[in-house]
């Protein structure tokens, strides 16, 4: 078990495997898994298995090296679904960010357009 988990959070139920999902990537410190309402032909979402609220729960001396390790991850996968022509990353914060889910997650949306607006 990770070494913060949100009962409540259905995010860590995923991680725990309490919930099911279509898993794309996991290790010690992250899982990925195909969103369950995409927005672009592939639209996966890579999460800290730690519950982690938001960005704002983040500092640089602590989670560097793990935001590094999410942001790099969205291209391995995005090619591994042959996303090859481009795609876009998102990670919402909070209720003014439009954050729905409040455990840490990075969006990765690619695949033919068109897709999403904005
Ligand atoms: P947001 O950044 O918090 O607004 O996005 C949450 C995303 O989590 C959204 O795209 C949902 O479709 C997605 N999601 C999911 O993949 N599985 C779930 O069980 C739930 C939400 I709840």
């Amino acid at each position: 078990m990770t070494a913060r988990h949100d009962p409540n959070c259905i995010f860590c139920k995923i991680v725990a495997g309490q919930i099911p999902s279509r898993k794309v990537y996991e290790d010690d410190d992250l899982l990925a898994f195909h969103d369950i309402a995409p927005w672009a032909p592939q639209h996966v979402l890579v999460i800290p298995k730690e519950h982690i609220e938001s960005l704002y729960d983040t500092t640089p001396e602590q989670h560097q090296a793990l935001l590094g390790r999410m942001l790099a991850l969205a291209p391995v996968l995005m090619k591994q679904l042959g996303v090859t022509g481009g795609f876009r990353v998102l990670v919402n914060n909070g209720p003014d960010g439009r954050q729905e889910v409040p455990h840490l997650h990075l969006h990765a949306m690619g695949g033919p357009r068109p897709w999403a607006k904005g």
